[in-house]
């Protein structure tokens, strides 16, 4: 978990509903958690009780996770966890993916962001159910969110529940939410060393999209060298190139997510 911010409480987290005015339902009875770095000369000390509060905070959310999975499971829901930096283009795939999908499979939507309901918003005008989860100060979803989330959404029997974490390639990675599977998106703005900078998202990911592939001509991007890194970091992961603007690669992209719901 992140060090430096204190990002292991759901900082006051709250769920909402496109079009329902005063929608509004708090995450957790503990309320929020503040941030105060001019306190951060604590983080030296008591380094024993600070490992030990992460990995509480981890095994209680890993807990929560596993009672996810097995309400999916027991579901046959998909559940996929779409993560990268902000403005990678989660939400844009999303709305390319979600009208390819929905003659064989109904699709639900968990739009994770600290603040706005601008992404469910982009959703909710598919027509398709969704809910916003608004972290407030936290830098990602955590089980628990995901968990009144779904209680919320109710997501039919054989269907795809897709969860658009918070844009942040670091803290994200460490949470698991109960999915099948985790999809990371990198953008070809973003420099294709991302994956050995940022290695502990691409270790967990399964598949990574690479997106915006249209704009390979404007920038020095070499995606071959991108998929190395990203393979020498995890040598099971899963690649797809794409662009959310033209549609190139969603015919691969389309038939991954129909293989994955087929086996449900
Ligand atoms: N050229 C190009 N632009 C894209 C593509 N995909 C997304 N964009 C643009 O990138 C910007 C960010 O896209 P979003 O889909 O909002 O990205 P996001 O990952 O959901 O962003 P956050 O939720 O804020 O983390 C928007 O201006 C999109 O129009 C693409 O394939 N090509
Ligand atoms: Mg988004």
């Amino acid at each position: 978990m992140c060090d430096t911010c204190g990002c292991s409480g759901d900082g006051g987290a709250v769920l909402r509903k496109p079009g329902v005015k005063g929608y509004h339902v708090h995450v957790g009875d503990e309320g929020g958690h503040h941030h105060h770095h001019e306190h951060s000369h604590d983080h030296h000390h008591g380094e024993v009780r600070k490992v030990q509060m992460e990995q509480d905070v981890l095994l209680q959310n890993n807990l929560l996770a596993e009672r996810n999975r097995g309400w999916f499971e027991a579901r046959r829901v998909l559940a996929l966890n779409f993560l990268s930096s902000p403005g990678s283009g989660k939400t844009s795939i999303l709305e390319k993916t979600i009208p390819a999908l929905l003659e064989q499979c109904p699709v639900t939507v968990i739009e994770g962001d600290q603040q706005t309901t601008n992404d469910a918003d982009r959703i909710d005008a598919l027509g398709v159910p969704v809910i916003q989860v608004n972290t407030g100060t936290g830098c990602h979803l955590d089980a628990q969110m995901v968990q009144r989330a779904v209680k919320e959404l109710d997501p039919p029997e054989r269907s795809l529940v897709c969860i658009e974490n918070v844009g942040n390639l670091v803290c994200p990675a460490l949470f698991d939410l109960g999915e099948a599977a985790k999809v990371v998106v990198i953008s070809v703005t973003e420099g294709e060393d991302k994956p050995l900078k940022y290695p502990t998202m691409f270790h967990e990911a399964d598949l990574c999209l690479l997106n915006k592939t249209d704009l390979l001509p404007h920038v020095d991007f070499d995606p071959a060298k991108c998929r190395e890194y990203a393979m020498q970091v995890n040598h099971h992961l899963e690649w797809i190139e794409l662009s959310a603007r033209t549609g190139e690669g969603f015919d691969e992209w389309i038939a991954w997510l129909n293989s994955k719901i087929a086996a449900l």
